[in-house]
């Protein structure tokens, strides 16, 4: 008897076991397997609710960007597909999913992990000055370039005129000491490392510019202020208003105020003022 239920038991384990092991292997059976892609064509349907989706949710302002395959890019960049500029059916797919009414607009980026510095108290040393201006309007425009930063997060940024700095600010032209060797006139302009020890953090501007503080030329103020952004820890933002936009563009100098999403950006990373 208690042999006869001590087998039926073991047989009992067993079939749960088996039923077990059929159940995990269909169901990871059909995780391993790929789906398909879906080659069947895009319906003229399909492309019809493609075209509204992209209309109402990818207004581009830009001058180059007002094409479909320009809107597609857009959103396969957003939702961080692979960017193809045309419609395939995982485009489709996510153009058929539930979302909110409001348009896809661009925004700031830190920059991979998301490095910031650990302090709120940083030093800058301003290695040497361009001929271009009088060393205290490139003093004046370095330090209101931080203080665009500064104003809206608790960082703290202080002078120091020897020695090392979290943030060492020098003008060069070509190969400076860096892997990136500034290109002459134009092209680029200015690079900054993201914060970290060496090198981060650093802010380097290309001599072979023109630097201003005035709409000619390229303004010092403008260009640093993008530069610290970089050296705090964003990237480059999609929205075109913003500082961090990666094209450059002259604006009013005088009283001037962060854009929304740069504020955005760096409060992310540092929190706001306490006032
Ligand atoms: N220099 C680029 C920049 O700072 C270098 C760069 C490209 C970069 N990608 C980066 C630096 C990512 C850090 C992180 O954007 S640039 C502008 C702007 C440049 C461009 O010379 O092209 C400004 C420098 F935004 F106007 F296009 C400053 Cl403000
Ligand atoms: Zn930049």
């Amino acid at each position: 008897m208690g042999r006869h239920h001590c087998r039926l038991c073991t047989r009992a384990v067993t079939m749960a076991q088996i039923l077990t092991f059929i159940f995990i292997s269909l169901f990871y059976g059909t995780l391993a397997m790929p789906a398909p892609p879906r080659v069947d064509p895009i319906t003229p349907e399909e492309r019809k609710t493609a075209e509204e989706y992209l209309n109402k949710y990818y207004i581009m302002t830009n001058k180059s960007g007002n094409t479909m395959a320009d809107k597609i890019r857009e959103m396969q960049k957003f939702f961080g597909m692979k960017v193809t500029g045309t419609l395939d059916h995982s485009t489709m797919d996510i153009m058929k999913t539930p979302r909110c009414g409001m348009p896809d607009v661009g925004a700031f980026t830190a920059f991979p992990g998301r490095p910031r510095w650990p302090s709120n108290s940083l030093t800058y040393r301003i290695l040497n000055f361009t001929p271009d201006l009088p060393r205290n309007v490139v003093e004046d425009s370095i330090q209101k370039a931080l203080n665009v930063w500064s104003a809206v997060t608790p960082l703290r940024f202080s002078k120091v005129q020897a020695g090392n700095a979290d943030i060492l600010i020098q003008f060069s032209r070509q190969l400076h000491g860096d892997q990136s060797a500034f290109d002459g006139p134009s092209g680029v302009l200015a690079h900054a490392y993201a914060p970290g020890g060496g090198i981060g953090g650093d802010a380097h501007f290309d001599e072979d510019e023109r630097w201003s503080n005035n709409r000619s030329g390229f303004n010092l103020f403008l260009v640093a202020a993008h530069e610290f952004g970089h050296s705090l820890g964003l990237g480059h933002s999609t929205d075109r208003s913003a500082l961090m936009f990666p094209t450059y563009q002259f604006v009013n100098t005088n009283n001037f105020r962060l854009p929304q999403d740069d504020v955005n950006g760096i409060q992310s990373l540092y929190g706001r003022r306490q006032q």
